[in-house]
């Protein structure tokens, strides 16, 4: 059986104009931050399904969040929004001035969850930091993530800062995908075992339409390098959009070698990208690659078969 075999409702809330549908189009469609300016409020909830994966389907839901809307959220919508999820996203504004009505709400949020949705994962992300000074941001990150504590209580809430313009934005949510991905730790042990097998040192394995690193390994010697595979997952982004925009065409693969070291990222399954780093001297391109595409046959089984194309 593959191991990818599940369906999962995310929430994504917040108030209107924090960032909700901007965040989901850049990740999930092929939108740059820029084009997010057309975009108009969401009329009550618009539902994403996005295939991870083979047989992981998110459904995200994407509630506008004008005041009527967010009152029927919490009044005659409440069991419809709130049963079955998986995890709640809550968005701030972080140019917004009212931060405690935004934690009122977040707290309706909480008490519908708790009834409707127990063990779903709370995160919160603090949006739009690049509005934020940088010399004052990680004073008002703390300061922010002290008033939400306050509220949550017991609860265990995750908290990112974002921006749309920043690789901040895939750092969040690359967690918030490792944190529901079924199975990432079968896929890590494989991982494990390649970057061993292969003397490589570090191997990231992102999906294909939202460029989101799924899982990674670094061999002992590479963990002093860091935050190479948000910025990574930004970079490929903004290079596929470029490829799709100027020649209708996408991304393939990208071959860098240097003095000792060499970099692959290349097209892996029917849904990931693989990137594979080594700093091995003896090691060739050719070799790295073949050594890829034998391990690409092992992912393919792992991933099993998509089942829209088994249904056609
Ligand atoms: N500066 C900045 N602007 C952002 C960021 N994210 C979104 N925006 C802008 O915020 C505006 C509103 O964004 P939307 O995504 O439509 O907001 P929303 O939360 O979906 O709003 P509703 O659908 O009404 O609930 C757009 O003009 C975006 O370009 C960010 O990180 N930084
Ligand atoms: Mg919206």
């Amino acid at each position: 059986m593959s191991i990818y075999e599940t369906k999962k409702k995310i929430l994504l809330l917040g108030k209107s104009g924090s960032g909700k549908t901007s965040m989901r189009s850049i990740i999930f469609s092929h939108y740059s931050p820029y084009d997010t300016r057309r975009l108009g409020p969401t009329m009550d909830v618009e539902n994403i399904s996005v295939r991870v994966l083979g047989r992981l389907q998110l459904t995200l839901w994407d509630c506008g969040g004008q005041e009527n809307f967010m009152f029927s959220y919490f009044s005659t919508q409440r069991e419809y929004i709130f049963k079955s999820v998986e995890m709640l996203i809550y968005v701030f504004d972080m140019e917004a001035r009212d931060f405690e009505s935004e934690l009122l709400y977040l707290e309706q949020c909480l008490d519908a969850i708790k009834v409707y949705s127990k063990d779903a994962k709370i995160v919160c992300l603090l949006h739009k930091m690049d509005l934020v000074s940088a010399e004052t941001r990680d004073r008002i990150v703390n300061e922010k993530t002290a008033q939400l504590m306050k509220r949550t209580g017991k609860l265990a809430v995750e908290v990112f800062s974002t921006s749309i313009f920043e690789p901040s934005l895939y750092r969040a949510w690359s967690r918030i995908m490792n944190s529901i991905m079924p199975n990432i730790e079968i896929i890590r042990q494989h991982l494990r075992q390649f970057c061993e097998v292969a003397d490589v040192a570090e191997v990231v394995l992102f999906e294909k339409t939202s460029f989101l690193a799924i899982a990674e390994y670094q061999a002992q010697e590479a963990r002093a390098r860091k935050g190479t595979f948000d910025e990574m997952s930004s970079i490929l982004k903004t290079f596929n959009l470029a490829l799709n925009n100027k020649r209708s065409t996408s991304f393939r693969s990208i071959r860098i070698r240097l003095k000792g070291f060499i970099l692959i990222i290349t097209n892996f399954t029917k849904n990931t990208v693989l990137m594979v780093i080594t700093d091995n001297p003896a090691m060739t391109v050719a070799t790295l690659s073949s050594n890829i595409k034998i391990v690409c046959e092992h992912f393919k089984k792992l991933e099993g078969p998509d089942p829209t194309e088994a249904a056609r």
